[in-house]
């Protein structure tokens, strides 16, 4: 790991030009973390976003007085790194020209994904649980502390993107115990952090959850419950919320919009990530995504048809 992270500094110093930072369109704090993390890396930099942040990272943003203004042109770029995502359709409007960018493209990420994009250089770790982390090891590799802004931010974004650590491992927790230290305004920055990621919960997407698990599909064999159904929004929280009810396995998909999302509960085994890859080859797509998370975009004009797909790759 060591090495990887020294290469990654040793990329970032070759670096001429400016150099745009930025993150998949929906950006959650762990993406937008570890782009202000690398921008400390990077002479001539800006973070941009490609389409808007989250509410959490609406939150914390505001809470450590930063923002983060949206891309206007990849023009007078020379470079641009990718963090927490490695697919051009991360990146919505902005994913052409990212695709077309001349310049040099790198991205460094934790997912796994069978389209991912060309670069000239990547770092893709699916073993450490956020983004923050892989950023904060460039961080020491280079011999960089980071700023108290920073670490604060890196720290909320392991503590998200490790769900309040259900997929944290124990580098999770040591490196959340120095940010902590290095953020080190108070005693009270993790309560903080907490509070910042519990952001009120919407109406709309309550409505939704709940519908979609009102007519949810479920299949069961050797005490492994896979719960399938489908929505036209909050796909994924539905999926998380299909597991919360005591699926092991909740696959939510969208005709429409061609896409399939899916979550699996602490105690399934198999990777949602690569069996998001499998259901992207189904459907002529792409997919992946995490351990614990995924999903898939392709085309289909049946979803029972993939939904039962899904179960039986979660079953076998
Ligand atoms: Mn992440």
């Amino acid at each position: 790991m060591q090495k990887k992270f020294a290469k990654a500094v040793a990329f970032l110093s070759t670096l001429k030009g400016r150099t745009l930072i930025t993150f998949q369109e929906i950006a959650d704090p762990d993406a937008v973390a570890s782009a202000i993390a690398l921008s400390l890396l990077v002479r001539n930099c800006e973070v941009r976003a490609t389409g808007q942040v989250n509410s959490q990272a609406k939150a914390v943003l505001k809470s450590l007085g930063l923002a983060i203004a949206p891309i206007e042109s990849l023009d007078g770029y020379s470079n641009v790194l990718i963090a927490d995502a490695c697919t051009l359709d991360s990146f919505g409007k902005w994913a052409d020209a990212i695709g077309l960018f001349k310049g040099k493209v790198a991205f460094f990420d934790h997912h796994v994904h069978s389209d991912r994009m060309k670069a000239d250089f990547s770092l893709e770790l699916p073993s450490i649980s956020s983004t923050s982390e892989i950023a904060l090891g460039i961080l020491d590799a280079a011999g960089k502390k980071a700023d108290k802004k920073t670490a604060m931010f890196l720290a909320a974004g392991i503590a998200s993107d490790t769900a309040h650590w259900k997929s944290a491992n124990d580098d999770s927790f040591e490196a959340m115990a120095r940010l902590l230290k290095l953020a080190g305004r108070s005693r009270q920055d993790y309560p903080k952090i907490l509070s910042l990621l519990e952001r009120p919960a919407n109406p709309e997407m309550a409505k939704k959850k709940i519908a979609c698990a009102a007519k949810a599909k479920v299949t069961e064999k050797s005490g492994i419950v896979v719960a399938t159904s489908t929505s036209d929004a909050f796909h994924l929280q539905c999926a998380v919320g299909l597991v919360s009810l005591g699926a092991d396995y909740a696959f939510v998909a969208d005709e429409q919009k061609g896409i399939v999302l899916a979550a699996r509960s602490d105690s399934a085994r198999k990777s949602v990530g690569i069996l998001m890859q499998k259901v992207g080859r189904k459907i002529r797509g792409s997919g992946g995504g995490h351990e614990k998370v995924g999903g898939a975009r392709g085309k289909f004009s049946d979803a029972d048809a993939i939904l039962d797909y899904c179960a039986k790759v979660a079953l076998e």
